[in-house]
């Protein structure tokens, strides 16, 4: 199990994907997710140039020892795009590894602790009668739990907001609602704090009347308060039981969350721009979260993302991975296989997919009844075409950002 070959592939058929593809010499294929959203040719430079050349002869079996290797081996440590790559060298070995017993990953990693994976879905409306189709349809696609992202009178258009959308066909340019849009410059948003502050409960409160007090709901604040706004949305959301709050203070300031913790007992989740098992030290340590948010892409693989769970389970802290669009289909598949493994499982975003993308990524996990599991085929169990992924180059695209009435520009 030597490794033989290690290709980049960069496709984009319904948004941009980084993929390492790791070939054996005695055959074996593994696949790893490297995609960083908006940012995508950082890691394609960082993997083709820096890495790539790095796993040439080495024994693909030495999981640890190449994650090792890479990270401490380094000089330069952590960052997005250096763990993102990371990640897809430990996909893709864990991938072979797989293929090579002839398991699932998710045996490897000791086998299933639950049936299934809880999964939730992204609704959103620009008003509530939007809002509640939205819910409504996700309820009839199988969701049993709910992100609830709504418009805010006197906004145009807010991040998250599916019906904000204008589609490719009528536009030529693509922008669905978690975008990274693809075109020359970022799309700009608004946004007004207090504003959002007074419409999320009423929303929730229309929310629970509407679908009732058992439904899990969810809600992304996007990192755009400061601690004593997050502590006061925390609580004005209390009466309305959220499964979490997420992202509620920027993600650098862990000493926020102690402020809001110390005011609301509304469940908090945080970690989609973290990396590494350091950028949850304190926050694990201090008991100021109840979810890590990291994906398995962003935070150095599964090998990584084990440790930072194993050292959450500590602390009754539970997994909450991100899987929106930008998490490939090999990510998911990650996802789905550590999440199935390990015991402090959460709960699984899961986004789904375009066409096209699951046509370039053959995969074999199941959707049943809300519950999400990776199957049975050995190793990720995806494969990529390369017909198909050949059909859509890269497209350079941005995520929006935005500005305060005044022009400011304001926390994503
Ligand atoms: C969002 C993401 O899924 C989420 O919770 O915060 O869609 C995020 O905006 C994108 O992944 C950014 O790349
Ligand atoms: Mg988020």
């Amino acid at each position: 199990m030597i490794i033989d070959r290690a290709e980049v592939i960069l496709t984009s058929p319904d948004r941009n994907f980084v993929t390492l593809r790791i070939t054996t010499d005695d055959g074996l294929t593994g696949l790893g997710d490297a995609t960083l959203n908006g940012r995508e040719l950082a890691v394609v430079s960082y993997l083709e140039e820096h890495v790539v050349p790095l796993l040439i002869g080495r024994d693909a079996a030495r999981i640890e020892d190449t994650w090792q290797f890479l990270y401490r081996g380094a000089y330069w440590r952590r960052g997005p795009v250096t763990m993102a790559a990371i990640a897809a060298v430990d996909m893709a070995l864990w991938d072979i590894k797989g293929k090579a017993a002839g398991m699932p990953v998710y045996q490897l990693l000791g086998g299933a602790s639950r049936d299934g994976l809880l999964a939730y879905g992204h609704a959103s409306g620009r008003d509530l009668p939007e809002l509640f189709d939205s819910i409504r349809s996700h309820l009839e696609q199988g969701y049993r739990a709910i992100r609830v992202q709504t418009g805010v009178p006197g906004l145009r258009s807010i991040y998250g907001i599916a019906s904000n959308a204008t589609s490719e066909e009528n536009t030529g340019v693509r922008y669905d609602h978690e975008p990274a849009q693809r075109g020359a410059l970022p799309h700009q948003e608004d946004w007004d704090t207090g504003a959002y502050l007074r419409h999320v409960p009423t929303v929730f409160e229309a929310v629970r009347g509407e679908f009732g007090p058992e439904l899990p709901l969810l809600h992304d604040a996007h990192h755009r308060l400061t601690p004593t706004q997050a502590a006061r949305l925390g609580r004005s959301l209390e009466p309305f039981d959220l499964f979490w709050l997420e992202d509620c203070t920027p993600a650098e300031n862990p000493e926020a969350l102690r402020l809001v913790r110390g005011h609301t007992t509304t469940p908090l989740a945080i970690g989609e721009v973290f990396n590494t098992v350091w950028d949850y030290q304190q926050i694990i340590r201090e008991q100021l979260i109840d979810y890590v948010r990291s994906a398995v892409t962003h935070t150095g693989g599964i090998t990584h993302l084990r440790r930072v769970l194993d050292y959450a389970a500590l602390y009754q802290i539970k997994s909450g991975m991100h899987g929106p669009t930008d998490i490939s289909p090999v990510g998911m598949a990650a996802a789905m296989h550590l999440g199935l493994a390990v015991h402090n499982f959460g709960i699984q975003e899961y986004m789904k997919h375009g066409a096209r993308t699951d046509a370039v990524f053959q995969q074999s996990f199941t959707w049943r009844d809300g519950y999400l599991h990776p199957g049975e085929k050995p190793g990720l169990g995806v494969e990529l075409d390369p017909d198909e992924s050949g059909k859509y180059p890269y497209v350079r695209a941005y995520l929006p950002y935005n500005r305060l009435a005044d022009g400011t520009v304001h926390d994503w």
